[in-house]
């Protein structure tokens, strides 16, 4: 889950794009980076680290330019490190900068035949420069000098055709113009907007989310279809396509459930309304199950369950109290490598407030569980200030196998409810009760905010996938990539002096 911003301006887009950066920061902290493009020539700027530290003044300098690209990296499948800051850049054909948001399911073919019948060099393990060089191989291989945009949407279609998985694309093709596409199910989400200036007329922005361009003072237009491509030239002029065969929207309903901001609008459904929906469903399940109840306040774990909290306690007509505060200046525990660490990093990030516990049956709120690890320790701190009884809900379904594309969710024998029934893992957890929303009521809650919506990607939950592609083999392979030791061997191999500046002087455009 990495975010995705690409504009064509009427300006320099330098401080725009590092604003829509900031505002996609929850997608990820890893690595952040920008690419422009100026008369034909392009500069970068991309490192470790959060946006605000990333880019110097002097980066925005040299950042100059009407178009261009940018990244917030989240890091998946067990890796991270400077080399896989993004964009990654090609030098050709015509110079080429992409970054992407997702996981290609069929990677490792892909790779080869790049390497064996295109003659095409990858450096690192990233999907995102596999994906750069598909597509700059599919455009080189039409021979044009300068590319039209049937010439673009021709290889947006090969590159469909020969990739599988989850992504959402921006490209900038140096001199030319700035493209974005889907995949063919709309996994991982993706947005434009437009925005009218005085004189020189229309600006376009595409973004992972809505509030990058609310921010930026861009009008939401529509999400990008499935499959569809968009192609925004260096003039301005705006260009589309359906690229894939057999389109078929099934956003990933993880992005729902805690991963988007509540105020982004995704493939037309508010996130905020859909976690408010979650939690009158959770809380039409409480009452069928218990109807006589002894819930005396709902506490919300903060951030993300804080809205499906508060609709649930509204239902039910039980108080609502924010009995936790967060530290909010440590950063995500859930994307820290290894154990320990996370452990250790719950308590400094959460406070009980003390009266709020003292002697009450509470009924503590998560939008998922994952590891059970924090949610154990959290229902620990509860009875430490005096719970009299301490009940869990969790506004998503059991978590029971990994998501293939591209949310960094743990090897299925790493999360708690692989292969465990709900008794067991409240055992495990420790709670006096445990409660999960049903599949079809989180689907729901998503869905009635745009019924055209008719399928959501949910493997996490039910273990299909729907891109049909993922068999066993690939899941322990992605088993082996994704435990704890070698995520923290691949960070720390990837800071590897000769990787980096390799990386760094061959994409360092100007
Ligand atoms: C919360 C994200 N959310 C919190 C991620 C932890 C499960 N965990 C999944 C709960 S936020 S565990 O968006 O960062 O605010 O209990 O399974 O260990």
């Amino acid at each position: 889950m990495c975010g995705i911003v690409g504009i064509v301006g009427k300006s320099d887009v330098n401080l725009k794009l590092y604003g829509a950066l900031t505002m996609l920061q929850h997608r990820g902290q890893d690595a952040a980076g920008i690419v422009t493009c100026d008369k034909g020539k392009l500069a970068q700027q991309k490192a470790n680290g959060l946006v605000r530290d990333v880019f110097r003044t002097r980066h925005m300098q040299r950042l100059v330019g009407n178009m261009g690209i940018g990244h917030v990296r989240y890091p998946t499948a067990g890796s991270s490190g400077p080399a896989l800051a993004q964009p990654f850049y090609v030098n050709s054909p015509y110079g080429i900068a992409l970054a992407h948001n997702g996981n290609l399911t069929n990677l490792e073919q892909v790779s080869e035949h790049l390497y064996k019948s295109d003659l095409r060099h990858v450096n690192t393990d990233s999907d995102s420069e596999v994906l750069l060089n598909v597509f700059a191989h599919e455009l080189q291989s039409l021979g044009k000098v300068s590319p039209s945009e049937d010439d673009i949407f021709t290889a947006i279609a090969a590159l469909h055709r020969r990739v599988r998985g989850g992504y959402a694309v921006v490209a900038l093709i140096a001199g030319h113009g700035v493209v974005a596409f889907r995949d063919p199910h709309g996994i991982r989400p993706l947005v434009f907007g437009s925005r009218e200036t005085k004189k020189k007329g229309t600006e376009y922005m595409i973004a992972s989310e809505s509030v990058a361009l609310d921010v930026l003072g861009y009008t939401l237009e529509r999400d990008v279809a499935p499959g569809e491509a968009i192609f925004i030239d260096r003039d301005g002029e705006f260009h589309t396509r359906q690229c894939a065969e057999h389109p078929v929207l099934s956003p990933c309903i993880f992005e729902h459930v805690y991963f988007a901001r509540p105020d982004s609008i995704m493939d037309g459904v508010s996130v905020y309304k859909a976690r408010l929906r979650q939690g009158e469903k959770l809380a039409d399940k409480i009452l069928r199950e218990r109807p006589d109840h002894d819930i005396d306040v709902v506490i919300p774990i903060p951030d993300s369950s804080r809205v499906a909290g508060q609709a649930l306690a509204q239902r039910l007509g039980v108080k609502f109290r924010e009995g936790l505060v967060k530290n909010r200046y440590i950063g995500r525990t859930f994307i820290m490598p290894g154990q320990q660490q996370r452990k250790k990093s719950v308590r400094q990030k959460l406070n009980a407030i003390g009266l709020e516990f003292q002697g009450k049956n509470v009924m503590l709120v998560d939008d998922s569980i994952v590891r059970g690890t924090t949610c154990k320790q959290i229902i620990q701190m509860a009875r430490d200030a005096g719970a009299a009884k301490v009940y869990f809900v969790s506004a998503s379904p059991a978590v029971k196998y990994p998501n293939v594309y591209g949310i960094d969710m743990p090897a299925a024998s790493e999360l708690i409810a692989h292969a465990r029934s709900d008794a067991e893992i409240c055992r495990e957890i420790g709670a006096d009760w445990l409660l999960y929303q049903d599949l079809g009521d989180l689907l729901a809650a998503s869905a009635e905010g745009n019924p055209a919506i008719e399928t959501f990607e949910a493997g996490v939950f039910t273990g299909e996938y729907v891109t049909g592609d993922v068999d066993q083999a690939y899941l322990d392979r992605l088993a082996a990539a994704r435990n704890d030791a070698s995520k923290a061997a691949a960070s720390s191999d990837s800071s590897d002096g000769a990787l980096i500046g390799l990386h760094n002087d061959a994409s360092e455009a100007s």
